[in-house]
C-alpha cells in the first residue's frame, strides 16, 4: 500500500515574506513525516517555492495549467512544460472552484491531463457532487461522469482523484466518515475498469479538512490522503493533518 498523500492548496492567497516562513516551518516539521506531503501554491510563487523547498522532501505542485501543451501565442497562459521546468510534480486540474468561475468542463479537463501527462506531471483529478445534485440522490452518478475523463489516457503508474464534495469547501461541513466511505469506495470501483489494474490508484479527500478531524477522515477506508485548503496556510494546523496521515 502506498503511503497517504497530503496536498495542501493554497488556492489565491500567499505573499512573498508570508510564504518563506510557512515553507520554512513546514520543511522543519515534516522532515521526518511518513506521509508525502505536496504544497500547491499560486503560480506567481511557484518559482519561490520551488527554491525555498529545494533538497526538502515537500513536493510542489500547481493549482491549475494551460489546456494548450506547447508553448505559444496563448497571452496569460502558464503551459504544463513550464511547470516542469520549475520544479512542479503534481498539478491539481477540475477543482470545483475552476469549474464555478471557469467553465471548466470534461473537454476542457481532458487537455489539460493530456498536457500535463505529456510534460510528465501528475495530475490530481478534482470531482465532487454539488449539495442539490447530493440531496436529489444524483452524486454518485455526477461524479461517475466527473471520472470519463480519464478514459483511454496513459496514465503511467499512477491515477489520483480528490473527491471535494461542493458542499463542503471552505464551508466548515465535512462529510460524515459513512458518506465518505461510501463514495470513495464507489470511485475506487469505477475507477479500477477506467484505469487498469497495473495504474496504482488514489483517492483523496477534500473539503473542510483540519486538524481535529484528519484522523477520523484519513482513517477511512479507501482514502489514500487529503487536499487540504483553509488549514493547509495555517503551519501548525497543517503540520498536524500531515503527522494524522503518518
Ligand atoms: C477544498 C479544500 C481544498 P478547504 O477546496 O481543495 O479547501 O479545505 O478550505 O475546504
Amino acid at each position: 500500500m502506498s503511503r497517504k498523500l497530503i496536498i495542501g492548496n493554497w488556492k489565491m492567497h500567499g505573499r512573498l515574506a508570508r510564504n518563506a516562513e510557512l515553507i520554512d516551518a513546514l520543511r522543519a516539521g515534516l522532515a521526518a513525516c511518513e506521509a508525502e506531503v505536496g504544497v500547491a501554491v499560486p503560480t506567481a510563487y511557484l518559482s519561490q517555492a520551488s527554491h525555498a523547498l529545494a533538497g526538502s522532501t515537500i513536493a510542489l505542485s500547481a493549482q491549475d495549467a494551460s489546456r494548450f501543451a506547447d508553448d505559444g501565442a496563448y497571452t496569460g497562459e502558464t503551459s504544463a512544460n513550464m511547470l516542469a521546468d520549475l520544479g512542479v510534480s503534481y498539478v491539481l486540474l477540475g477543482h470545483s472552484e475552476r469549474r464555478q468561475y471557469f467553465q471548466e468542463d470534461n473537454a476542457v479537463l481532458r487537455e489539460k491531463i493530456e498536457a500535463v501527462l505529456k510534460a510528465g506531471l501528475k495530475p490530481v483529478l478534482c470531482i465532487g457532487e454539488t449539495l442539490a445534485e447530493r440531496e436529489a440522490g444524483e452524486h454518485l452518478l455526477v461524479t461517475e461522469g466527473q471520472l470519463e475523463v480519464l478514459k483511454a489516457l496513459e496514465l503511467g503508474d499512477e491515477c489520483i482523484v480528490a473527491y471535494e464534495p461542493v458542499w463542503a469547501i471552505g464551508t466548515g461541513k465535512v462529510a460524515s466518515i459513512e458518506q465518505v466511505a461510501q463514495m470513495h469506495a464507489h470511485l475506487k470501483q469505477k475507477l479500477l475498469p477506467i484505469v487498469g489494474c497495473s495504474v496504482n490508484i488514489r483517492v483523496l479527500y477534500g473539503g473542510s479538512v483540519k486538524s481535529d478531524n484528519a484522523s477520523a477522515i484519513l482513517a477511512t477506508p479507501n482514502v489514500d490522503g487529503a487536499l487540504v485548503g483553509g488549514a493547509s496556510l495555517d503551519a501548525e494546523s497543517f503540520k498536524k493533518i500531515c503527522q494524522a496521515a503518518g
